[in-house]
């Protein structure tokens, strides 16, 4: 159809773009006629490295689909059995507020444990913030503490460099001599959506790239120059013995490390085995990792002769048992390599902080007091309460954006512990195996029905403004009016007390770089020109005397001062390979012996889309197996196979594939928990199977579980 033709026929197309979890923020341009959405398609000329992938162009199919929710619910049958009946808003919007006044009166405010989550990121209608806002002016509530995706890079990163954030803009990558992409999967698992272009670039380019990951991931398929497979939960071992090359074959920079760093004797002294008496030589860590000891010989030296080369880490290795000695380890050799603070270099760890603002102004929430609990101590404590030594009885559970018993680790403990409390509520889009537990369902609307601003949170520098595609769904509303129509109710004043776009035109002004509200609405996307790739800690490296880095001794600290005061030999002062629970040589795990990871899915966000059929049948959800595992238990490629640990068991088909290391099994994230009988789940969770156990700096142990497989039937 031709622009006139379009006018004619009163279609209208309009920029936005998701504002799912994702690590990508791309630019949907959403044909809209009558109402109605028409088609949405990317634009790859004008939005250059914005280009959506299959699940944004399939949005469409989401915010129409058939099985969402339409009315607010109300459970009749048993907690998790799915029978629920339809009720209206105002009798909805009375009983919850009803039953958080009457826990909140008995109980204290503690007593709701607020399980929030990034089902929206959005500036405005961020499932996050409208959560914690309302809970903040209502007094408080438990929370969780821990970030599931990258709290171990967040821990290491803090210990480190004194901070946080650690992100670059991708552009960088053209710049270094030498990639490495370890433990991660940007051709799949998006990371910025300019990413895998700025890769392929970097590969047109010549640059060479290496990927360590125990798969052979799309990744490897696509740029890899060199595929390192290693055992999961080995990383650091690998890394540490990189590090033994480069101190006694004399390449590490030395003019860096003494300006820069603090600890480098000791970590010298730690690697050459002082401490324990194993030097962390790459014989010995060929016996941890799987990786021929002249592998290693000669990625050091490479690296060490790039200059300046980038070690660019995932998220899947620091999310495991021990999570953040990897990123520390990543981090220190990074830095004793001189490739900090450079362009072409990298640090491994967080992301975000452009001059734009890391997740930028947004919906304020005022501080409210309140219990944390890790992610992983969840169920334990609703089972226990305080005389399991937690902080509160947990009495009602209020889920906003997030499908935890699907995503949190050991959903059968999960299932027992949601019996426990009085009263669950869910505001969801989908009657999820999480809203599946609850008494109250509330029905939310997409983002193709609301106005945002959405913010990219991997290094992009970029804003997308989202219009406001089509009208909510009959019979839904938006966790903003849900929340503001509770707090009236409540008596809580303050809550929202503007119109949408009068907010969103606020955070545009409040924030650096943005251009009008009223420019920035017309063009829809705002890129920030950079003059130079951004570079987390340029300052601090190009002037230290201005710019110390905020660790005690104002270097990057090798050897970290506020870990050695902790005196917890699970946490120590100097990058340590700690050898994992079920990591591959635990001999308490013996009945299980293969290790599982657990990769994010081209076809979904998390566990979203999971029922949509345009996108489930992109889906690759079945499990890796190697040929040589396979052979062992009688399985062929497209079996139907038991996965089983000492916390459930799932079935699902069996990919038999060279391209996994041996003793290695793999089986995308998010897909459904459907429990058949003997609680067997015929969905593919992977949560079935892990341990609700957190790493000691916090780490989500997703990655870390010894399984074993057999033949069902
Ligand atoms: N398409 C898509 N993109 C997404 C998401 C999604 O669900 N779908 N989710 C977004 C979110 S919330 C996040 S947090 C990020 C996640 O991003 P990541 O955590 O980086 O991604 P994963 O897919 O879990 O894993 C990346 C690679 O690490 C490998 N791996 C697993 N364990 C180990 C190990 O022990 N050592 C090494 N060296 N490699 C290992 C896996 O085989 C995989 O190829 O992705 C974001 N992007
Ligand atoms: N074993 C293992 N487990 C993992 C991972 C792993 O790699 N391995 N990855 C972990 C990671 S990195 C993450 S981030 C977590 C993700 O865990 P969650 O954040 O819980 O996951 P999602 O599946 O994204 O769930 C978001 C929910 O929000 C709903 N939603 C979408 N939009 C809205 C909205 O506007 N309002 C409301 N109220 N709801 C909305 C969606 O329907 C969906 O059910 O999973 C973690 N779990
Ligand atoms: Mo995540």
């Amino acid at each position: 159809m031709s622009a006139e033709e379009r006018l004619l026929s009163g279609e209208r197309v309009v920029t936005t773009t998701c504002s799912y979890d994702c690590g990508a923020r791309c630019v949907l341009h959403v044909r809209v006629s009558d109402g109605a959405v028409t088609g949405i398609s990317t634009d790859p000329g004008a939005g250059q490295g914005l280009t959506a992938c299959a699940r944004g162009l399939r949005q469409a199919d989401v915010a129409g689909a058939p099985d969402r929710l339409r009315s607010p619910l109300r459970r009749v049958g048993t907690r998790g059995e799915g029978r629920f009946e339809e009720i209206g808003w105002d009798e909805a919007l009375d009983a919850v507020a009803s039953e958080l006044k009457r826990v909140r009166d008995r109980w204290g405010p503690e007593a709701v444990y607020l399980a929030e989550s990034y089902g929206s990121f959005g500036s405005l209608h961020g499932t996050s913030t409208t959560a914690r806002r309302f809970f903040s002016l209502l007094g408080g509530c438990t929370t969780r503490w821990g970030n599931m995706s990258l709290e171990g890079a967040i821990y290491a990163s803090r210990m480190t460099f004194g901070a946080a954030a650690t992100g670059a803009t991708r552009d960088n990558f053209l710049h270094s001599k030498l990639l490495v992409l370890w433990g991660w999967n940007p051709s799949v698992t998006r990371f910025g959506p300019d990413t895998v272009d700025s890769l392929r670039a970097a590969k047109k380019k010549g640059i060479p790239i290496v990927v360590v990951d125990p798969r052979r991931s799309p990744t490897v398929e696509e740029f890899a120059d060199q595929w390192i497979a290693l055992r999961p939960g080995t990383d650091t071992a690998l890394l540490l013995a990189l590090a033994h090359v480069l101190i006694t074959e004399g390449l590490c920079d030395l003019a860096f490390v003494e300006r820069y760093t603090h600890g480098f004797e000791a970590f010298c002294d730690h690697v050459r085995g002082a401490g324990d008496g194993t030097p962390k030589t790459p014989v010995w860590a060929e016996g941890i990792t799987g990786v021929p000891a002249a592998v290693t010989v000669e990625l050091a030296r490479s690296f060490a002769a790039a200059r300046p080369a980038a070690l660019c880490t995932g998220w899947a290795p620091g999310r495991s048992a021990f999570g953040e000695q990897f990123h520390r380890a990543a981090q220190v050799l990074s830095a004793i390599t001189g490739n900090i603070g450079v362009t072409g270099g990298f640090v491994g760890g967080g992301t975000g902080i452009l001059p734009l603002g890391s997740l930028g102004a947004s919906f304020p929430v005022p501080k409210a007091p309140g219990p944390l609990l890790h992610g992983s101590e969840v169920y334990d404590a609703l089972l226990q309460g305080k005389a399991g030594g937690f902080p509160s009885d947990l009495k009602l559970v209020y889920v906003v954006g997030s499908n935890f018993l699907n995503q949190f680790l050991n959903v059968n403990k999960g299932v027992r512990a949601l019996q426990q409390p009085e009263c669950i509520v869910a505001h969801e889009l989908f009657l999820t195996p999480t809203a599946r537990f609850a008494d109250y369902v509330l029905p939310v609307t997409h983002f193709l029905e609301r106005e945002d601003v959405g913010v990219p949170w991997a290094g992009g520098a970029f804003r997308i403004h989202m219009a406001k595609a089509v009208e909510p769904l009959e019979g839904t509303r938006s966790d903003l009016t849900i929340f503001a129509q509770l707090a009236e109710r409540l008596g809580v004043g303050g809550y929202n007390d503007k119109p949408d776009e009068q907010w969103l035109q606020e955070f545009v002004a409040a924030t650096p770089g943005m251009p009008a509200w009223e420019s920035f609405r017309v063009d829809g996307v705002q890129r920030l020109s950079l003059p130079e790739p951004f570079v987390p800690f340029r300052d601090q490296i190009e002037n230290p005397e201005k710019f110390p880095f905020r660790t005690p001794s104002g270097k990057i600290e090798l050897y970290s001062q506020k870990m050695a005061e902790l005196n917890d030999p699970l946490l120590p002062p100097l990058p340590t390979y700690l050898p994992a629970w079920e990591g591959h040589s635990d001999e308490g795990a013996a009945g299980y012996p293969l290790q599982l990871v657990t990769p994010h899915s081209k076809a979904r966000a998390g566990s979203q889309f999971y029922t949509i059929p345009s996108l489930k049948k992109l889906a690759s959800d079945a499990l890796w197996l190697s040929p040589r595992d396979a052979a062992a238990r009688g399985v062929a490629d497209g079996d139907t196979v038991r996965v089983s640990s000492p916390r459930g068991e799932l079935v699902v088909a069996a990919r038999v594939a060279d391209g996994i290391l041996d003793g290695t099994v793999s089986l995308d994230a998010g897909a459904w928990y459907t429990p058949g009988p003997g609680g067997v789940d015929r969905g593919g969770c992977v949560n079935v199977l892990t341990a609700d156990r957190k790493s000691p700096g916090g780490a989500f142990t997703g990655s870390t579980c010894r399984v074993e497989v057999e033949r069902a039937g």
